[in-house]
Parts: structure tokens; C-alpha cells; sequence
């Protein structure tokens, strides 16, 4: 939930999606990008992380992004831990952990071998937030490690969000916040749309709020804007 404090909005935004599929890459890729200040945002402080000796997420990751243009808005960027007996802790890390969560970005793993992982994981993703995708909780998605071979094609994924009611067919009035699908690579060398995602994400959590009062808003006049720089 969006909150106010001394002045300033902090929005809320989680990276959801099996273990694994890149998360923590993309956050300190994220991080790597925006830290010399020339983007709309900046760190504000070191990513927190808190690992296991393997390298894998053991609770959450988070780091603490601001708007360059508008310095009174903060984004709490946070990660899960993939692994599937933490359901019960990535529910925490999404209803509890500073607010509840404002927008989503799902995290595959773009490996056919992981089709059925993550849709395991859009399951519960579904299930945690009760139906509010897309019409409460911004929501996109990354297709993660595509420098790979043999990955999931960007229709099949589309096909499963039909399958599931994230999609709305054109004539409906919620058809324009159907989540984008980024193709992406979070490895730093390779890099392609860390940045563009999350700006995108941005951008749609600042029109909710803005424009909707928290729900996707469905007047047709509103400007293509965002909270990074209004
Ligand atoms: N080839 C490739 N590997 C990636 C990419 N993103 C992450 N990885 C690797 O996948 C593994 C798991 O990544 P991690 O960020 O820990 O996943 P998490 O469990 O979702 O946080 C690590 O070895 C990463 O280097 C990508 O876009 N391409
Ligand atoms: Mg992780």
C-alpha cells in the first residue's frame, strides 16, 4: 500500500517467482545500472541481502530506490526466496514487510525444463493476492535468461496468463494494463530491459494510484505519465 511519511511516498514493488529463475540477479543488475545517478532512479542506500552459503535467497532481498526527478518518491524493491516451502514467508515478504505489496513483476525462468515451476508459481502468486492482479496490483512479466537456448516462447506465456484470467481481450475496459512481457537478460554483461521493466512498473504503479485511487484506472483521457516525473 502506498504510504506517506514525513513528506515523502514510498510505493512497493516485488519480484515474485521460482528460485532460481533470477531475482537477485536482476536487483543488483538493477542496482548496477542506476547507480551512477543518469536514470530516473537511484539507490539510495546498499542492497540487503540475506543469503545462504549456496547463493540462494533465504528470506527476502531488498534495495531502496528514489526518484531522481521527484525526490520525495521512494520505491522498497523487494525479492523472494524461490524455494517452495517458504510459501508461508514470501506471503509475509508481500503482505507485511514495510506495507502490503503495490505492484508485481513475475519472474520466469525462461527454460522449457521450468515451464511447470513457474506456473506453479503464478498459482500461488494468484492465490496470495486474491484475485488483485492487474486490477489492483500493477502487474508485469519477465521472461528471464532469454540469452539461453530452448525457452519458453513469448505466446505460450501468453497463452497461460489467458488460461489463468490475467489477459483481458481487447474490447475490455481493462485490455491497456495487460502485463507487458519483457524478454530479458539479467546478466550484467548481457543486460537487456532491467531497467526498461522496472521503469515500466514504475510507471504503471504511479498511474494506479494517481489516476485510479488505487485500482487500474480506466478513464480513457489520462496522460501517459508517471510518478517519477510528475
Ligand atoms: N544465463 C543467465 N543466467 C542468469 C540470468 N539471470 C540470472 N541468472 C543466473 O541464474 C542463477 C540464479 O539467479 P538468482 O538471481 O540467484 O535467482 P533467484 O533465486 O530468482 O534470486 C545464478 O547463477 C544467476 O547468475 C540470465 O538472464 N541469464
Ligand atoms: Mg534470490
Amino acid at each position: 500500500m502506498v504510504q506517506y511519511k514525513d513528506g515523502n511516498i514510498f510505493l512497493k514493488i516485488v519480484y515474485y517467482g521460482m528460485a532460481g529463475s533470477g531475482k537477485t540477479t536482476i536487483l543488483e543488475t538493477l542496482y548496477d545500472l542506476t547507480k551512477d545517478g543518469k536514470r530516473e532512479i537511484i539507490p539510495v542506500s546498499d542492497l540487503q541481502k540475506i543469503d545462504r552459503r549456496s547463493g540462494a535467497t533465504l528470506y527476502f532481498d531488498r534495495g531502496i530506490f528514489q526518484s531522481t526527478k521527484k525526490r520525495k518518491v521512494y520505491y522498497r524493491v523487494y525479492t523472494v526466496a524461490g524455494q517452495k516451502a517458504f510459501s508461508s514467508l514470501r506471503t509475509k515478504v508481500f503482505n507485511k514487510l514495510d506495507a502490503e505489496t503495490d505492484a508485481v513483476i513475475f519472474v520466469v525462468d525462461s527454460q522449457i525444463n521450468f515451464f511447470e515451476d513457474n506456473i506453479e508459481f503464478l498459482l500461488e502468486l494468484k492465490n496470495i493476492t486474491k484475485g488483485r492482479l492487474i486490477k489492483e496490483i500493477p502487474f508485469i512479466v519477465m521472461l528471464n535468461k532469454i540469452d539461453l537456448k530452448e525457452i519458453i516462447d513469448h505466446e505460450d506465456f501468453i497463452q497461460i496468463l489467458k488460461q489463468e484470467k490475467l489477459w483481458y481481450e481487447p474490447q475490455h475496459e481493462l485490455n491497456r494494463w495487460n502485463p507487458l512481457i519483457y524478454k530479458t537478460c539479467a546478466l550484467i554483461d548481457q543486460e537487456k530491459d532491467i531497467f526498461r521493466s522496472f521503469y515500466e512498473i514504475a510507471r504503471r504503479t504511479g498511474l494506479y494510484h494517481i489516476y485510479g485511487d488505487g485500482k487500474a484506472p480506466v478513464d480513457k483521457k489520462i496522460s501517459d505519465t508517471s510518478i517519477l516525473t510528475i
